[in-house]
């Protein structure tokens, strides 16, 4: 099965030109002006179009069994959405429960996963750690392409990762040439600040950005940064909201280390005056963690991006409907954590990231697919528009507009915490290995079409952190 994308501006990581793609059985088979369509091709006339890499966002929760709930949307449903927005693959996560088997929970998620509409892979938590881990963790990375795992610095008596076991599995992954992540909030704090905040009356989602201080964030990533120089590994830390751990992350950086941030379209953007909102619905839908910040914060962020101390965009995709959240209502502290982005996180960094000039188009497709891929071991299959890679593509209208709002998302959730907001720069058809689920407004995404990912592990900077160690 073959298509051809005609006329369109191609721009990829590094530059932009004109050109027609040919896609064959998934790939890309051609980059060329002047294409002639072979017999039986249809033909996609990309106009006045930029063809970008589709995005990936390597940090989602689809049906994710958390505080006492599913999240709501699954993996059909939630790469669907994606897939409507311009993103075209995830890198989820596999969350054992402490004393599970990592092969035991690996194996269930990969059931679930079955039905995705986009490809997608797994990082691997670790919260706990035994022989069974250690040795788990090697099958995952040798046999299963599983190239990261996942540290919860945050927690407590449920998922947290204590420095022990992060120590002990930052080694393994030297070991493996895998990237260790990490969820970086002291675990010890919020559990302290909780139960204290509550116990003064604080009871409402007022509570929850005073239980989660940006110094929590901060300590934690310099903790795990520290760590991780010590043991001479790269790290990868997800979702930085604060300029604490941001300025832990240049600082590193400044020093020679190798340390990867990541931030979320929501904590660009969003404020921490949502939790003080007196609608209850409306605060609790955007408790998630960390929480929203003060606004001084996202102009930290944005210049991390523009410097290049933030990698990678995500968004932490995590939906709970409103009946979920209201299991909180009387104690913040049992507000399910998540919110949704996976179908606007390219149109709000197109909007306020190249709209405003902080990003040039190129930056736009490092920061939300390239980078990931390559940091995650994905280049150039994925990321990348060049002869052989997959056919993951997006026909980006820069100049088009649309309103976000929960009334009309694909996402299955009630809330959207950009929720009006008027973006400029609209995917306008998505492709995923070749197959256009996303036309013009109409969402043709194929049940059980995403395949596994299989990552690889001991890349380029991988290496370098090897010869680094002597
Ligand atoms: N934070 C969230 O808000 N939800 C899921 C997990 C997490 O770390
Ligand atoms: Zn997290
Ligand atoms: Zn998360």
């Amino acid at each position: 099965m073959s298509t051809l994308i005609r006329g369109g501006t191609v721009v990829d990581a590094e530059t932009s030109c004109r050109a027609d793609l040919l896609v064959v059985d998934g790939r890309i088979a051609a980059i060329a002006e002047g294409l002639e369509a072979p017999s039986g091709a249809a033909v996609v006339d990309a106009g006045d179009r930029l063809v970008i890499p589709g995005g990936i966002d390597p940090h989602t929760h689809m049906q994710l069994p958390f505080m006492g709930t599913v999240a709501s949307d699954d993996f059909y449903t939630g790469t669907a959405a994606g897939l409507a927005g311009g993103t075209t693959s995830i890198v989820d996560f596999v969350i054992p429960n402490p004393q599970q088997s990592l092969m035991e929970a690996y194996t269930t998620w990969r059931g679930w996963a079955e039905k995705a509409a986009a490809d997608y892979g797994f990082h691997v938590a670790i919260t706990w750690w035994d022989e069974s881990v250690h040795a788990d963790m090697g099958t995952l990375a040798r046999e299963h392409g599983v190239a990261s795992f996942k540290h919860f610095m945050a927690y407590k008596n449920a998922i947290m990762c204590d420095d022990e076991a992060l120590v002990s599995s930052f080694t393994r992954c030297i070991e493996l040439g895998a990237l260790p992540t990490v969820h970086a909030e002291n675990g010890e704090l919020v559990f302290r600040l909780q139960k204290q905040l509550v116990a003064q009356g604080i009871t409402g989602p007022e509570g929850h950005p005073l239980s989660r201080p940006p110094a929590v964030e901060g300590e934690a990533a310099n903790r795990a940064i520290r760590i991780a120089e010590v043991l001479g590994t790269p790290l990868y830390v997800v979702h930085v909201s604060a300029e604490q751990a941001l300025e832990a992350i240049a600082r590193a950086r400044g020093e020679g280390q190798r340390v990867f941030g990541e931030v979320l379209a929501g904590h660009l953007l969003v404020d921490d005056s949502v939790y003080r909102n007196l609608d209850f619905t409306f605060a609790a839908g955007h408790v998630m963690s960390p929480p929203f910040r003060p606004r001084h914060h996202q102009d930290a962020l944005w210049a991390g991006l523009q410097a290049g101390h933030l990698h990678t965009t995500a968004t932490d995709h995590c939906c709970f409907c409103a009946p979920q959240k209201a299991a909180g209502r009387d104690n913040f502290t049992l507000i399910p954590n998540g919110c949704a982005g996976i179908e606007d996180r390219m149109s709000l960094l197109w909007h306020y990231g190249v709209g405003s000039g902080r990003l040039t188009p190129s930056e736009f497709v490092r920061v939300t697919s390239t980078n990931a891929a390559q940091i995650f071991g994905m280049y150039p299959r994925k990321g990348a528009i060049r002869i052989g890679a997959d056919a993951d593509l997006v026909l980006w209208d820069p100049v088009a507009t649309r309103t976000i709002s929960a009334s009309t998302h694909h996402q299955n959730v009630d809330f959207n915490i950009f929720e009006g907001r008027t973006v400029s720069g609209v995917a306008t058809h998505s492709f995923t290995r070749g197959l256009l689920a996303w036309a013009d407004g109409d969402l043709r995404a194929v049940r059980g079409h995403g395949q596994y990912l299989k990552r690889a592990t001991g890349g380029a900077y991988i290496e370098a952190s090897a010869k680094r160690r002597g």
